[in-house]
């Protein structure tokens, strides 16, 4: 084997310091003006306390509580030129006026100096702004203002339910509401049978996968700027490591499904497989549906030709290993820092060494696909899925994107020199045996078991609430993967003691034709299933670890509703809400953890390693 792709990233060690606290009055108070503002978003606010920070709070008397008073009072001339996007037009951060604009706000709400600030500028700024792109702006600040620390986002699916839902869902849950009876409403994925994509609909409409995806990029905006105080260490790393786990997931999926490997979209090739997202936009105009065999279309201001020469340009800085900086200078990427350099490139991210000349081949994948349907905007259409981060991996054309991209890291992967034994022994220690273990009694061992479960959605917000009356409980309920949970049992034997990072990957044992592969070439579709440390005596030790405390996924979140009446009870001195101020938000859906399998089974390869803690550690 040729190691030259392990990677060495070390996430899970910020998350360790974690510990859950009793929620205080005012953090309450915090988790439950933070409901109240995203509640029924399309609408105006409700909540009395919001009622009077939105009309009575001047920005422009308090720009001394601003780090950008700049920010500040452009976002004011927007408003008041009547230039911001209009509340129910669809937002998109691909668009750069859109983003721009959305980024202003952002500025606002993150240079707050302090909660109160933040708090009283975002009920002000909440109804004069698009639903979608307050939403961005006020939750990316939130996820990063030290003094929200632990509070909780709702479930996006709760928040936007149009972006996760399709439309007969939608007018089933109006007719609820209007009926005001309690319904739950099925939910069925997308497309028929005549489509074998759809066998692994079950994954790209996932609900959680969906909302963790965009969750992963509000954690990591592409436009975030390195003025801002929080630094995104190897941001263009992981925008690589994070969607190839994606598309090794998917492949993983598809085999379980009887279908080969994704195929990577070409520019110049057709795009076999069509999508119908059968969804509706909050406006009430439908996402288009694009029929199979589309060929990518020149935009107004984007040609495919452009696509082809930008990736050329790619192309030639991973063949000749430098790329070339705006101001002329040549940057080796043949060492470990070169993956986050091409990722910053690619994607393409504010950090990017050369906008002009490596253009954003990414983003501009995603609008291409999303605006297919109607390049020229002859007919008004809306953009597609693929132009947001929610809605996106229901469209199988996003894996094939991905996919494309992930060629590209693989090329420069494979260009560099493999790591030395030395970079990579653990001397002393061995693992010497590893199973898993089903939490159930009757379980086999080195047997997992995945199964389809229900998950409700909770659609309070997806109708609008007229004055305060009763809310009716109206929720879809989806059919989603999920699995028994299980552990790892692994036997390491180490010669004196020391700190190990343990890493555990899960792939399928054959190709689609039914071959064994080679290490080598099976290693690119390995899925990281976890990663954590372990202290090691001397002589054996047994390494037990659960499957739910993987540092790799989330568990399902709690309900919009149920936040609001946790948080609720908690203030009248009825029960205990506690948080956790490094809780980590982002993270795949538990439920995802392990690929489908098959009814009579299907064999997997788990590949466990132990390396030096020390040498890995990246403190933070
Ligand atoms: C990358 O660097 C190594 C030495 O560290 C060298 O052997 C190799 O040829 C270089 N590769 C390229 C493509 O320059
Ligand atoms: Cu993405």
């Amino acid at each position: 084997m040729r190691p030259a792709t392990v990677l060495l990233i070390v996430l899970g060690a910020c998350a360790l310091a974690s510990a859950e606290q009793k929620a205080d009055a005012i953090f309450l108070k915090r988790q439950l003006q933070v409901l109240n503002l995203l509640r029924h978003l399309n609408q105006p606010l409700i909540d009395p306390e919001l009622l009077v920070f939105k009309n009575s709070f001047s920005p422009l008397n308090n720009l001394n509580k601003f780090k950008d008073p700049t920010a500040v009072k452009n976002f004011l001339k927007l408003v008041t030129e009547g230039k911001l996007l209009e509340r129910d037009a669809i937002f998109s951060l691909f668009d750069a006026r859109q983003r721009a604009q959305m980024v202003t706000l952002f500025e606002v709400l993150y240079g707050a100096t302090d909660y109160d600030t933040f708090l009283k500028a975002a009920a002000w700024a909440r109804d004069r702004t698009n639903p979608r792109q307050f939403l961005y702006a006020f939750s990316v600040a939130l996820l990063h203002r030290e003094d929200c620390r632990g509070v909780i986002l709702p479930p996006a699916y709760e928040i936007t339910p149009h972006m996760f839902l399709t439309t007969d869902v939608v007018r089933k849950a109006y007719q609820a509401k209007m009926m005001r009876t309690p319904t739950v409403i099925p939910m069925k994925f997308t497309g028929s049978v005549n489509n074998p994509e759809q066998r692994v609909a079950y994954f790209g409409e996932d609900i959680g996968m969906n909302s963790h995806h965009s969750h992963w990029h509000m954690d990591f905006p592409f436009w975030w700027k390195q003025e801002y105080t929080v630094d995104k260490d190897r941001k263009g790393e992981l925008f690589f490591y994070m969607h190839h786990q994606m598309v090794a997931r998917f492949d993983a999926e598809r085999l379980s499904n009887d279908l080969p490997a994704v195929e990577p979209l070409e520019w110049d090739q057709q795009i076999t497989e069509g999508f119908a997202p059968a969804a509706t936009y909050e406006n009430g105009q439908e996402f288009p549906m694009r029929p199979d065999n589309m060929k990518f279309c020149d935009l107004p201001s984007l040609s495919v030709r452009d696509m082809k020469i930008v990736e050329g340009r790619i192309r030639d800085a991973i063949a000749s290993s430098f790329v070339k900086t705006a101001d002329s200078r040549l940057l080796s990427i043949n060492n470990t820092a070169g993956i986050n350099l091409l990722g910053e490139i690619i994607e393409s991210s504010a950090n990017s060494v050369n906008p002009v000349y490596y253009g954003q081949l990414h983003n501009d994948g995603h609008v291409m696909l999303s605006k297919v349907t109607d390049p020229l905007q002859r007919y008004g259409v809306p953009p597609g899925v693929m132009e947001h981060f929610e809605t996106a991996t229901r469209d199988p054309a996003f894996f094939r994107l991905h996919k494309h991209v992930d060629n590209l890291f693989k090329l420069h992967k494979d260009l560099l020199l493999p790591y030395d034994v030395s970079e990579l022994d653990f001397p002393g220690v061995k693992i010497e045996a590893v199973k898993v273990v089903g939490s159930c009694k009757a379980s086999t061992p080195n047997q997992l078991i995945t199964y389809f479960d229900e998950s409700h959605i909770d659609l309070n917000n997806i109708v609008e609430n007229v004055g305060q009356e009763q809310p009716v409980d109206i929720k879809a309920v989806v059919s989603r993967l999920n699995h028994e949970p299980f552990k790892y049992v692994i036997t390491v034997n180490s010669k004196k003691p020391v700190r190990g990072i343990v890493r555990i990957f899960l792939a399928p044992k054959l190709n689609w034709f039914g071959q064994r592969v080679p290490l080598d070439v099976a290693r690119w579709g390995f899925i990281e299933l976890d990663r954590f440390p372990v202290r090691l005596a001397s002589g054996d030790n047994i390494v037990s670890r659960n499957s739910v405390d993987s540092i790799i996924t989330v568990p399902e979140p709690r309900s919009f509703s149920n936040l609001v009446s946790d948080v609720e009870k908690a203030i009248r001195g009825e029960q205990v809400f506690s948080y956790d101020k490094y809780y980590r938000h982002c993270g795949f859906p538990r439920r995802l953890l392990l690929p489908k399998g098959k009814p009579e089974g299907m064999v997997y390869q788990l590949y466990v390693v132990v390396t030096d803690y020390d040498k890995d550690i990246v403190s933070c």
